[in-house]
């Protein structure tokens, strides 16, 4: 097999077949392993497959879900095995690939054709000599020039608030809470992160209802639970280890309802390659119900639900738990009066479902006495998310469900460690507690006002506020909304710092300046003057472990994310003769980034729940970081209660002849990394230009499959009423059961299509999840 990367994607060559009714089984695994051998070759293969999620092995690096305490020696699934391949290439692009493509040949190349090219190997720098010159390349430099150009470049800034920080949610706690420590000792909060457009709803509703942003279930839980609701989530895709879990909870008993506009894969039938059976047999039907449920029609659900429930109390049925009700939450009132007037009529217009099927879901529900909801982006990433997960939250406090086993609020994080990075400090408003003690623990006096968040940082750049950008990981270009706007952005700072491991359109779309600073993966051994080092994560359900890379660095020149920090932070923070400058966080970054270890003391000091860090990550598994409501109903709101709240209905609007877009991932591609041209499981190969449409909608619009189009969104500013238009050119249409008016496609490659002014309620989170569009006819080019 060829060990040389492909071409990119030729749209031409896009075939549309089936979509598929199982996920993972031996299909699953053949394409894991055929992906593992082109990048890695058979040993390697075996060498870090076999330790993924292993005891004493490396954290997985494709999802947050947890491990199982007792581990499969393949408990691999599909993507992780594709994550790992990703990083672990043999491939390479060093200083010689730079010299050989300019950055005006990189940017014709799409992401799968960047990313197949290898990991990265040198510091590079992008000089401003000749800024509008085409032919620009990379040259390589020394690291040490490398952190005497961002000093300089952050020293010549008016304001600390002019550079920005980003993060993705690979960084290990020890990174990112150095990180935090840097930039607060640079004198700003600006630290935007992938969760303001990810979790950061799940984060707002949480925190204020039952006082902690984050999910109150264990894995035992899920195991354990009755019903078990999957909203706006296609774990089959996107964690799934997740299935083996609810595969689990059916063998209990559970019943499993699926509610999302497309009928998914993994949710309609599981075949599990860790058991004979999933390999040989049909598999395990995952979901008993799914509910094609429109899209953003989940709060008009979820509160009918509850009105549902209150009039069966009201029947004199025992339904709610009063006594939970009445020790451990307030708002009930607020809560019972919002829904009391609900109209049925509007509730079946947003969701498109039928009163039967929504009754049918509250019989389950009465019946239920421990139920689980779990999402993912398809409840966050809407104007009115935020209420509907205070709407979650509302069905099921009225039964009582937070707080005992097999019960609980499931936000299914992204990305591995994305949940830590927060824990560790990564967040443009960290509570005051936060600010007090690492102020206690440095001595110094880090600045208390908010800082920019992911859609406020690009503002800020398009404003010319801001002149430094740095992403520790990431692709924040791809990642963030209004591509073009973003990109704008980004070219009128000064100097953009990319921390990456692979190559991606972050390195081509830069300040006058750029710098690639190539680093460690979690794969890789992390040699430092204290010895080999391990670092720690945190999984979606608040599990922290360590993780060991094992594998030769791709590179010598490579250094640790924590090294990187360090030594910026001495270039920053210390005079020539090593002293430290004034009103600088007092640490010893040398010692810190020899020892890892050093750095958890600091965390221990700082974070609540990391007393005894060192001792608790050498037991198996790790530990469980406190979490109230789970522990013991406590929750840390302003009146020690769970909070009812009563929200104002909304469900998105479609005007005629428009659709409602979502933006999702197909199942070949890790965020914004494209590992191959197929989404097996919807039944489309080679090619990802593509716009998923009721068969019912080509009809009304007057389009037949397999039409080229461009895809134009309309975005009418609430507060202007301005309408401004954006396009993605050239999408073949596919017939595909999606509800009627809703549409999906591809992301990153439909970003260009939402707004930056279109944010969630709130949270601040980009609405990748509606965005209004039209379909425009291709003009017919003449051939001949
Ligand atoms: N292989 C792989 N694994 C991944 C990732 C990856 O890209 N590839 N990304 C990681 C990251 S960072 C994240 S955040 C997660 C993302 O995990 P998911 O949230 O599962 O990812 P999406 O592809 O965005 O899928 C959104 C789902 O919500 C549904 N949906 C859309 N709109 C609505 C709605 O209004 N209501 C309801 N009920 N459903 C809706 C969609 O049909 C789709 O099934 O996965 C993580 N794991
Ligand atoms: N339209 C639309 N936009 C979305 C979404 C959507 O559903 N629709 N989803 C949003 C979500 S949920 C998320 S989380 C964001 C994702 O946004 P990001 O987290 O910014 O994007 P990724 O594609 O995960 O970043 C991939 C890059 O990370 C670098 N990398 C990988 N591993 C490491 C490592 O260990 N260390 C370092 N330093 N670098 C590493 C590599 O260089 C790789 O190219 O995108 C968001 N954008
Ligand atoms: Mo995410």
């Amino acid at each position: 097999m060829s060990n040389a990367p492909d071409e990119g994607i030729n749209e031409a060559d896009l075939k549309v077949g089936e979509p598929k009714t199982k996920a993972a089984g031996v299909p699953g695994v053949l394409h894991a392993m055929e992906i593992a051998l082109k990048q890695m070759g058979p040993i390697r293969t075996a060498e870090t497959l076999l330790r993924l999620n292993q005891k004493d092995g490396f954290d997985c690096p494709g999802c947050a879900w947890p491990e199982a305490d007792k581990r499969h020696l393949a408990e691999f699934c599909e993507n992780g095995a594709k994550a790992v391949a990703e990083e672990a290439t043999r491939r390479r692009v060093s200083p010689e690939f730079f010299a050989e493509h300019s950055i005006a040949d990189l940017l014709e190349r799409d992401d799968y054709w960047l990313g197949q090219q290898g990991r990265l190997t040198h510091p590079m720098l992008l000089d401003d000599v000749g800024a509008a010159d085409p032919e620009r390349h990379y040259r390589p430099i020394e690291w040490a020039e490398a952190f005497a150009l961002i000093k300089s470049e952050l020293q010549a800034m008016d304001s600390p608030e002019q550079a920005i920080f980003y993060t993705s949610g690979r960084t290990s706690n020890e990174a990112a809470f150095l990180y935090q420590l840097l930039v607060r000792g640079l004198g700003s909060n600006n630290l935007p992160d992938c969760s303001n457009m990810c979790h950061e709803s799940s984060g707002s509703a949480l925190g204020q209802t039952i006082g902690i942003g984050k999910g109150s279930v264990s894995l035992e839980d899920i195991h354990e639970a009755k019903l078990l609701l999957i909203a706006g989530q296609n774990p089959g895709t996107n964690h799934p280890r997740m299935l083996s879990a609810l595969e689990k909870a059916k063998r209990n008993g559970a019943r499993i309802i699926a509610i999302n506009p497309l009928p998914e894969a993994g949710l309609l039938r599981f075949k599990n390659p860790q058991n004979i059976s999933g390999v040989l047999g049909d598999g395990t039907e995952i979901a008993d119900e799914f509910l094609q449920i429109r899209i953003g029609g989940d709060q008009a659900l979820f509160q009918f639900l509850g009105k549902l429930l209150l009039e069966a109390e009201a029947a004199g049925r025992e339904v709610l738990d009063h006594g939970f009700i009445k020790q451990h939450t307030t708002g009930f009132a607020d809560y019972s009066a919002a829904v009391a007037d609900l109209d049925l009529a509007t509730v079946l217009a947003a969701t498109g479902l039928t009163e039967e099927q929504i009754r049918s879901l509250a019989a389950d529900l009465i019946a239920s006495d421990r139920t689980i909801v779990c999402w993912a982006m398809g409840l966050t990433q809407h104007k009115h998310s935020v209420a509907t997960l205070r709407d979650v939250v509302n069905l099921l406090l009225l039964q009582g469900n937070i707080g005992k086993t097999g019960a609980g609020v499931c936000p299914v994080r992204g990305h591995s460690n994305v949940q830590g990075d927060r824990t560790m400090g990564i967040f443009e408003k960290m509570p005051e507690s936060f600010h007090d003690a690492l102020d206690a623990e440095f001595d110094f006096a880090s600045p208390r006002k908010h800082g920019f968040d992911t859609v406020a940082a690009i503002h800020a750049m398009e404003q010319g506020k801001a002149r430094v950008f740095m992403g520790m990981g990431g692709n924040f270009v791809r990642a963030a909304p209004d591509t073009d706007r973003t990109e704008a952005a980004l070219r009128r700072t000064a100097l953009t710092v990319q921390v990456s491991t692979k190559l991606n359109r972050s390195h081509l779309v830069t300040g006058s300046r750029a710098l690639i600073l190539p680093t460690l993966g979690r794969t890789e051994r992390d040699r430092q003057s204290g010895g080999d080092q391990k670092v720690t994560v945190e999984d979606s359900m608040s599990a922290v472990h360590a993780s060991h890379g094992r594998l030769a660095p791709a590179s010598e020149q490579l250094l640790s994310e924590v090294a990187i920090i360090a030594r910026l932070a001495q270039t920053m923070f210390q005079d020539d003769d090593g002293a430290r400058l004034p009103n600088t966080p007092v640490a010893d970054w040398a010692a810190l980034s020899g020892d890892y270890t050093r750095i958890r003391k600091h965390i221990a000091a700082v974070v609540p729940g990391f007393s005894d860090y060192e001792a608790k990550i050498e037991r198996p598994g790790g530990f469980v970081l406190p979490h109230g409501p789970r522990d013991g109903r406590r929750f840390a709101t302003p009146s020690g209660k769970a909070v009812f709240t009563g929200n104002e209905l909304e469900f998105p609007e479609i005007p005629a002849g428009r659709l409602l877009l979502q933006t999702l991932r197909s199942h070949d591609q890790y965020n914004t990394t494209i590992y191959g041209k197929d989404d097996r499981y919807r039944g489309i190969y080679g090619g990802r230009r593509v716009l998923f449409i009721n068969e019912v909608d080509l009809d009304t619009l007057g389009f037949a499959e397999g039409d080229a189009v461009d895809l134009v969104s309309e975005w009418t500013d609430p507060k202007t009423r301005v309408c401004t238009e954006r396009r993605a050119e050239e999408f073949r249409l596919v017939a595909y059961p999606t509800p009627v008016g809703c549409a999906a496609a591809y992301y990153p490659e439909t970003n260009v299509l939402v707004p930056l002014e279109s944010t969630a309620d709130v949270s601040g989170t980009p609405t990748s999840k509606s965005v209004i569009i039209r379909l425009a006819a291709r003009t017919p080019v003449a051939v001949g």
